[in-house]
């Protein structure tokens, strides 16, 4: 049979994650209108007759001198050494820019075989033949399909594309493995996305969550999860919290029905928002937080 690592790699916000589930059935990486919403490298592993595909979802790669940003940039550059395919996701609306030229020089650098998805060819205006034109010429790019991540469209393409360039081997993880994240970081990743989907421009950069702990009744019952959402500053807690607590409670209770299809317990999240100033700055969090 085949087995492969496929890195996924591609600008902010183009579809990477969404990719990422569709080709995996399940949820597996967060997803939000807002750039910069994958923060780690997230495996998420398909097993099917033909073979095993263990994707690996990486940050947004986004050209900034910013320390959060230089650390996603590092997270994404070093999955691609361990991979034997790269996936690259381009969102086929936007036209190419100095990010794509930079992905272009890293992938001559680890010298990988690539396919390139072009993605939203749901959407009006999306160009396949953009994509192609601009990428066709690239040695390590052997396939560039139409996908769209959202309808599930050119899926099977796809995945024939990257079987035929995969390796024979034995599977890496058990059939029923689709993911490797730890519990708690599942939780502390859908937390997150509720409160990113709830808020705009800068917000959702100043979020990180911080699970207190998880802890199981004696009756091994009900699992009580306790976690804070940090933001940046004072004015970052009321867009949060709402109109007498209406944006805390929707994000509780949709993280906690979330949270809730993982576990064989009730779960019982508690929430609080709390600040840390210039969090984005600290590299000794930074290295707890993404890796
Ligand atoms: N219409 C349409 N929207 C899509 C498609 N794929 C992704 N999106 C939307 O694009 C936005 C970004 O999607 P993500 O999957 O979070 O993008 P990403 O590349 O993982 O982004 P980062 O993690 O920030 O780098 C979300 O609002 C998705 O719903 C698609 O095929 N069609
Ligand atoms: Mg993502």
């Amino acid at each position: 049979m085949k087995c492969a690592t496929v890195s996924i790699i591609g600008r902010p916000s183009a579809g990477k994650s969404t990719l990422l589930n569709a080709l995996c059935k399940a949820k597996v990486s967060i997803t939000a209108p807002s750039p910069q919403t994958t923060r780690n490298s997230i495996r998420g592993i398909l097993t099917e007759e033909a073979g095993q595909l263990i994707f690996i979802d990486t940050p947004g790669y986004h050209l900034s001198e910013k320390v959060l940003n230089q650390r996603l940039i590092s997270i994404a550059e070093s999955s691609l050494a361990e991979s034997d395919i790269i996936l690259y996701v381009v969102d086929a609306l936007r036209p190419p820019g100095s990010e794509e030229d930079a992905i272009l020089t890293l992938l001559r650098s680890v010298n990988r075989p690539c396919v390139v998805a072009a993605n939203k060819m749901d959407l009006p205006g999306a160009s396949y033949e953009g994509v192609r034109t601009f990428l066709q010429h690239d040695p390590n790019i052997r396939h560039i399909l139409g996908v769209s991540a959202m309808d599930e469209s050119g899926l099977e393409e796809l995945k024939e594309a990257l079987y035929s360039l995969a390796p024979e081997g034995e599977m890496l993880y058990p059939e029923e493995f689709y993911t490797d994240q730890p519990p708690e970081f599942r939780v502390s990743e859908i937390i997150r996305e509720k409160v990113v989907n709830r808020v705009t421009q800068e917000l959702p950069h100043s979020v990180y969550i911080d699970i207190a702990d998880m802890e199981l009744d004696d009756d091994q019952q009900k699992m009580w999860i306790r976690a804070f959402i940090i933001v940046e500053r004072e004015t970052q807690v009321g867009i949060i919290v709402g109109k007498k607590g209406s944006g805390i409670q929707e994000i509780r209770k949709t993280a906690q029905k979330e949270i809730a299809k993982l576990f064989p317990y009730k779960i019982h999240l508690d929430l609080r928002v709390k600040t840390q100033s210039k969090w984005r700055n600290n590299t000794k969090l930074l290295k707890r937080l993404i890796y």
